[in-house]
């Protein structure tokens, strides 16, 4: 199941090349899921091999994060309403002391660190990032290489009564002077 869901955002990040939203745009317009009930997600973490070894630091660190409703965000960010602000969030989460160093070239898969509260059944994505360096008491904001998710590649169902392992896979590096 895991190694299922790992292998199918690394299809999407692979053949999403990391900019266009438009595919993930046009799947997003059609998330509405019929029915009434709720479910949680419990959250774990994961990074590419390929992607740690780039960074200056281990991937060790404070996680913090949103969840939207998967309509509301793409990879640009949250989406506007009318009057031009960010569509809010559902949730927020965060987790201490995450520890996703790869065993060489194998990939590791944190343990569940957070559960969300009970969730409206449907699709969901996380935004998040990772304090690789440690200064999270200063700024609790993405920095240049910190690792950071693709929301898009992110996307995670809620089932009625449920409660669905979501694993959120760092997708690059926090670009500088953003
Ligand atoms: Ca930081």
């Amino acid at each position: 199941m895991h190694r299922l869901l790992i292998a199918c955002l690394l299809a999407a990040t692979a053949c999403s090349g990391g900019s266009s939203s438009k595919d993930d745009t046009d799947v997003a317009a059609d998330t509405d899921v019929a029915g009434s009930g709720t479910g949680r997600l419990l959250l774990r973490f994961t990074i590419d091999p390929d992607l740690a070894d780039v960074m200056a630091e281990p991937p060790v660190g404070h996680v913090w994060g949103d969840i939207y409703n998967a309509d509301d965000i793409d990879n640009l960010g949250p989406k506007k309403d009318e009057s031009g602000n960010d569509l809010p969030a559902v949730l927020s989460y965060e987790a201490a002391l995450v520890d996703i160093t790869p065993d060489g070239t194998t990939q590791t898969t944190s343990e569940v660190l957070f559960t969300t509260e009970a969730l409206p059944i449907g699709y969901y994505r996380a935004a998040g990032f990772m304090d690789s360096d440690g200064n999270g008491a200063d700024t609790t904001s993405p920095e240049e290489g910190d690792p950071v998710t693709f929301p898009a590649n992110n996307e995670f169902l809620v089932l009625e009564d449920q409660d669905v392992e979501a694993v959120i896979e760092f997708n690059l590096l926090y670009p500088k002077g953003r």
